[in-house]
């Protein structure tokens, strides 16, 4: 297997921390071991978590004013997953990609595959684009693209997504997901049902080549590009649509997507009482669809995501969510974002699995809100780093990835093979 950071490296640095670790570790399992917790069963659970990297985090974003081009950016596919497989090596939570097409189309899927596997990386769920036009399509998604009144636009954008079901038969990718930017910029312009009724129609087309063990996710997004009214602006649309779809076509929750102080943990909660939870695209915000790094806003908020998450697990073992990641890094190394983003939504997971549940069930029945809250505040307050550390140094990955990835120079030495990509105008991820 091809690793990007040598690993004599990693070890180095692994042993200048092994002895704090240990202490640490130590410490916490026997803090844990008085409240009856097995600090090796959380070891364990933060082992088993994978959250998928975007391919297109990878390459410095921007916001619609400007981009700031970073040094070394991801030119082709195969150097984005070579900086995918650096995220892995050393964080250990990351180890499949999610492409988005045709940003990543490969000319030759089976290659594109080997050299994913060759570098310990495999492929999430599959992204279609039919909000930007490109150069070899007829039909412009100017006014739409699913919903769109043309037939032919439609048509387009149907067999787009077919085509990105296709290419991730061919990757082992086992999920679609569907992000359509359609909506309308003046009260009057689109017919609400109607451009809802083309949706549906579209997205089944859609689910109807889809093969049997995959899953369509439709992600719903409340504004932007369309900045009256967008077809599929809210989870409660996302929901309806699903379940007009099919069975196997879900919801899936960017935290980024919904209006500024929305309980976001309780939509989760909805549509995973329902059975229409599929997925997530982790970020931050402060705003709007700010795409900032996971946990650097509002951790609590992200921790009461995955009590969520916990609790409906507890209750339906095969509930298996797709976990990726979907942020812009506008001002900070990318490789770097992405292995903290990771780590951040671990300790969420790993935090909530810490909530004493019987005793948050008791304080419930008994209407004690403040002891409830102080339930979940005592495992959200507790630092849970020694379990993340253990997890990543058991599996070959590094104790201090930032630290790790800092000592390799690997962003200098791609500096001196990628040429700075071009220009500093605006740019989307
Ligand atoms: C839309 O804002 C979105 O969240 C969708 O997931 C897109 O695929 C992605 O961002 C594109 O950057
Ligand atoms: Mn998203």
């Amino acid at each position: 297997m091809t690793r990007p950071i040598s690993t004599d490296l990693v070890s180095e640095h692994n042993r200048q921390q092994e002895t704090a670790l240990t202490a640490d570790y130590d410490a916490l399992a026997a803090k844990l071991a008085r409240s009856d917790v097995d600090i090796e069963q959380l070891t364990q659970a933060a082992t088993g978590f994978a959250v998928a990297l975007p391919s297109w985090g990878v390459g410095t974003g921007g916001t619609r004013f400007a981009r700031f081009p970073g040094p070394g950016e991801p030119r082709t596919i195969f150097e984005k997953l070579d900086d995918c497989a650096v995220i892995q090596q050393l964080s250990q939570a990351t180890p499949t990609v999610s492409l988005h097409i045709p940003w990543d189309r490969p000319t030759d899927p089976a290659e594109l595959k080997a050299f994913a596997e060759d570098r310990g990386l495999a492929f999430d769920a599959m992204n279609s684009n039919t909000f930007q036009d490109q150069p070899d399509q007829t039909q412009s998604y100017k006014y739409g693209s699913l919903t769109h009144t043309s037939e032919a636009v439609r048509e387009q954008a149907i067999k787009h997504n077919i085509e990105v079901i296709e290419l991730g038969k061919a990757l082992g990718s086992k999920a679609l997901t569907v992000w359509v930017g359609d909506g309308s910029n003046f009260p009057g312009q689109q017919h609400f049902r109607n451009s809802f009724s083309h949706y549906l129609d579209s997205a089944k087309t859609i689910y109807n080549a889809l093969p049997k063990d995959w899953n369509m996710l439709l992600e719903h997004k409340m504004f932007e590009p369309a900045f009256y009214s967008t077809v599929i602006q809210d989870w409660g649309s996302s929901y309806l649509a699903a379940k007009e779809t099919g069975e196997r076509c879900l919801s899936l929750v960017d935290l980024g997507h919904h209006a500024p102080n929305v309980n976001i943990e309780m939509i989760v909660a909805r549509l995973a009482q329902f059975g229409k939870l599929g997925g997530f695209h982790f970020n931050d915000s402060k705003y709007g669809d700010d795409d900032l790094d996971s946990g650097s806003i509002d951790p609590y908020q992200l921790f009461l995501v995955f009590l969520e998450l916990v609790d409906f697990k507890a209750a339906e073992p095969s509930f298996a969510p797709f976990y990726m990641l979907d942020q812009s890094h506008n001002v900070t190394d990318p490789v770097e974002s992405l292995m903290y983003s990771a780590a951040e939504v671990q300790r969420a997971f790993i935090k909530a699995s810490l909530v004493d549940r019987s005793q948050l069930a008791q304080y419930q029945a008994d209407n004690d809100p403040l002891m409830a809250q102080a339930t979940l505040k005592a495992a959200f307050n507790l630092d849970v780093e020694p379990i993340l550390q253990m997890a990543r140094h058991r599996t070959g990955g590094a104790i201090d990835p930032i630290a790790t990835y800092r000592k390799s120079g690997y962003r200098a030495n791609v500096a001196k093979q990628r040429p700075a990509s071009g220009g500093s105008g605006s740019g989307i991820v």
